[in-house]
């Protein structure tokens, strides 16, 4: 009820007309509507875990004693022992430790590497801060894998829809809370995250029987909105195929090599497909050319196989074609130099 409530607040045809054809109607208002609601989940996700965090850390308790009660105590009760509850208010003092300013202090990784060396914790959400005039914002960090990785996509199970506005993918959305959560970080994190030193992002993907690949890109990187984040990458290895350059012939690389190509969304067509818009065919966002060899962004279908009139399903192409729509998807970076601890370097499965 509070919701339709809302609905007729921000969308005048709501009340004249039924809930449902409403509903309808106001199609983008609700579309608005739930993206704010989102953003609002995540910031509060962010404040609930600087509290635990500062709990943890004992900047402070949330339910200390009330101290200024100790004169009382000793006036009325003269003759209890206080010296065992005095010990136990002077190491309470000690513990409380006014909150750092702003909340930024208790930030201190640039990304999902560094705090694997500082702490070793477990995978989990994780507020990084690549650059330090920036915000920290919230990013899973895979620490399995030879550990240190910052995922900045992923797909398990197809309840977020990755069809979406230049503004979305620009920012991030999905879900930054449980261990299985589909999310895309957002090309402004992107851009800044993956725009200092050496880096090697890892693409981890599942097909439908369990069976697993993966590619490996050194030096992934995206320019700015300016430039429409624009995709650089260097060499490739694995075992799931050059995709991202479309395969080893001339003639599939002029369409779909994803090198030096600009990000596309439904809104914004920045691909080489003068006929038409590579992201509206392929319900995605991505760095589009006359489409693509992989879209780890596409339509989610629930078999690996698919048909239809576009090859728009989560395809990395050279491992299961054009025409198989894989279960799994991370993509994930770390810097390229990095002592995993398996002491390998490259984290390899
Ligand atoms: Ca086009």
């Amino acid at each position: 009820m509070a919701v339709l409530l809302l609905l007729a607040l921000v969308c005048p045809t709501m009340a004249s007309s039924t809930p449902l054809s409403a509903l309808e109607s106001c199609g983008p208002e609700v579309a608005a509507l739930k993206r704010s609601i989102r953003k609002l989940e995540n910031r509060l996700f962010i404040g609930n875990w600087q509290v635990e965090y500062l709990q943890k850390h004992k900047h402070f308790w949330p339910f200390q004693p009330a101290l200024a009660n100790t004169k009382a105590e000793t006036d009325t009760a003269p003759g209890v022992n206080h010296s065992s509850s005095g010990a136990l208010d002077s190491s309470n003092r000690t513990q409380i430790v006014p909150l750092p300013p702003g909340g930024n202090l208790i930030v201190y990784d640039k990304d999902c590497s560094e705090l694997f060396d500082r702490l070793r914790p477990p995978s989990g959400f994780y507020r990084i801060r690549p650059k330090l005039h920036q915000e920290p914002f919230l990013a899973y960090c895979d620490m399995e894998d030879g550990g240190g990785w910052t995922v900045f996509q992923r797909r398990r199970h197809g309840k977020v829809d990755f069809s979406r506005d230049w503004v979305d993918y620009r920012d991030g959305f999905g879900d930054f809370k449980l261990w299985n959560d589909e999310f895309w970080l957002g090309n402004e994190h992107m851009h800044s995250l993956l725009s200092e030193g050496k880096n090697l992002v890892k693409i981890d993907l599942m097909d439908w029987d369990g069976q697993r690949s993966y590619a490996f890109y050194e030096n992934f990187k995206i320019t700015d909105e300016a430039d429409k984040y624009r995709l650089q990458y260097g060499v490739y290895s694995g075992k799931a195929g050059d995709a991202l350059t479309g395969s080893g012939g001339m003639v599939e690389q002029w369409s779909a090599c994803l090198s030096g190509m600009q990000f596309s969304t439904r809104d914004q067509d920045n691909d080489r497909y003068l006929q038409g818009s590579c992201a509206e065919e392929n319900l995605a966002g991505w760095w589009y050319n006359r489409c693509h060899a992989a879209n780890l962004n596409g339509r989610f279908y629930r078999k690996g196989k698919y048909k239809g009139p576009n090859d728009n399903g989560v395809v990395w192409g050279t491992w299961k074609g054009l025409w198989y729509s894989l279960r799994h998807t991370t993509m994930k970076v770390r810097p390229l130099v990095f002592l995993d601890v398996t002491g390998s370097g490259a984290g390899e499965i």
